[in-house]
């Protein structure tokens, strides 16, 4: 029987990454929890927003749990919008005015190189148990294309793509992905210390 783990995110996107770059295990959305509190994302950090969310749950289910913090770290921003990635647009969640806000702080601006970064936490009975992070480089194009992925997708080409991973499709942006990174560094970890 595969082991469960309930990934704590609202976000169904990040479930559906979740789940097909990790087979062996039984990858549950917080459906499987009885009415799952709201966390405010009150943390400076990805690792810090990551662990409020993990714990809020873990606390709720004996079983093990996983939260993923990420964003975009764009280099003539400053690193923003980092931590504020989901609402950079002023309203949580809303992919295309995130999308459009990034566009109109980059206009002119030559330098467009960027980064996705996740911070994966573990946790079980309210305690966290390890992290894993992961990044991946590219450039903002100058335009949305393509009609996979979610977020900020269709402006994020990877290093050495012209491509947006919007569209270059889920089998290569999980073969490279900032989440597939961290995913890589869970998994070595869970099969090492959970038996
Ligand atoms: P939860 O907090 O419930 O997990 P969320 O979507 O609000 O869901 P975050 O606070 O971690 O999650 O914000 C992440 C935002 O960063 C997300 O909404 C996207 O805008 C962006 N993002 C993260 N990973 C991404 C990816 O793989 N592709 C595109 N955009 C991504």
């Amino acid at each position: 029987m595969r082991a469960r783990l309930i990934v704590a995110t609202r976000n169904l996107h990040k479930v559906d990454e979740i789940r097909s770059m990790l087979p062996n295990y039984e990858v549950c959305d917080l459906s499987a929890i009885n009415n799952p509190p709201e966390v405010a994302e009150t943390g400076e950090t990805f690792l810090q927003n990551s662990t409020l969310k993990a714990l809020a749950i873990s606390r709720l289910t004996p079983e093990l749990v996983l939260a993923d913090d990420s964003g975009l770290e764009v280099d003539s921003l400053d690193g923003a919008p980092g931590v504020y990635s989901a609402r950079y647009g002023g309203e949580e969640g809303n992919d295309a005015l995130n999308n459009e806000k990034l566009l109109k702080e980059l206009q002119g601006i030559e330098n467009r190189t960027a980064r996705f970064r996740c911070v994966l936490v573990l946790a079980q009975h309210g305690k966290a148990l390890a992290d894993f992070s992961g990044a991946v480089e590219g450039n903002i194009l100058e335009a949305p294309s393509g009609v996979g992925g979610f977020g900020y997708d269709p402006l994020f080409a990877p290093e050495g793509y012209q491509e947006s991973f919007a569209e270059l499709g889920e089998n290569i942006k999980n073969s490279m992905s900032h989440r597939a990174k961290s995913l890589e560094k869970l998994t070595s970890w869970m099969s090492e210390f959970l038996k």
